[in-house]
């Protein structure tokens, strides 16, 4: 577990704006800030913080596997129900937040687009 709050706290806590497209007990989702498809959403898990997904795996898979259901109904509301589920882990493969989160791309994505 982390444990200083990070900026998707903050968009939980409605500290700080964002384009929430959907919530439940324990997961958000919301559009990324700087979209890399024409739709990209991040689910995340609001009851526990986890900084990556191996960490929410060990600790809530149950946890895990609601934030996969999401990112199904999200991307069958969204797009085509098709779409790249993505979960960068640690600085160099491109984590910028330490708030576990997974980005749901869809639509016409181009070759070698990741979140
Ligand atoms: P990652 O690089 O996997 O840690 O992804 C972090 C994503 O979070 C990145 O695609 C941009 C997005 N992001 C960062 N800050 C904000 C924010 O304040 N609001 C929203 N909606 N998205 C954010």
């Amino acid at each position: 577990m982390s444990d200083s709050p990070s900026i998707f706290t903050k968009i939980i806590a409605r500290e700080i704006p964002a384009d929430i497209v959907f919530e439940s007990a324990s997961v958000i989702a919301f559009r990324d800030i700087a979209p890399q498809a024409p739709v990209h959403l991040l689910v995340v898990p609001t009851t526990e913080q986890f900084a990556n997904v191996a960490e929410l795996a060990a600790g809530n898979p149950a946890l895990l596997s609601e934030v996969v259901t999401v990112a199904q109904q999200l991307a069958n509301e969204h797009t085509n129900g098709e779409y790249r589920l993505i979960f960068n882990t640690g600085e160099s493969a491109g984590q910028t937040v330490f708030h576990v989160h997974a980005h749901v791309l869809g639509g016409h994505l181009e070759e070698g687009t990741l979140g």
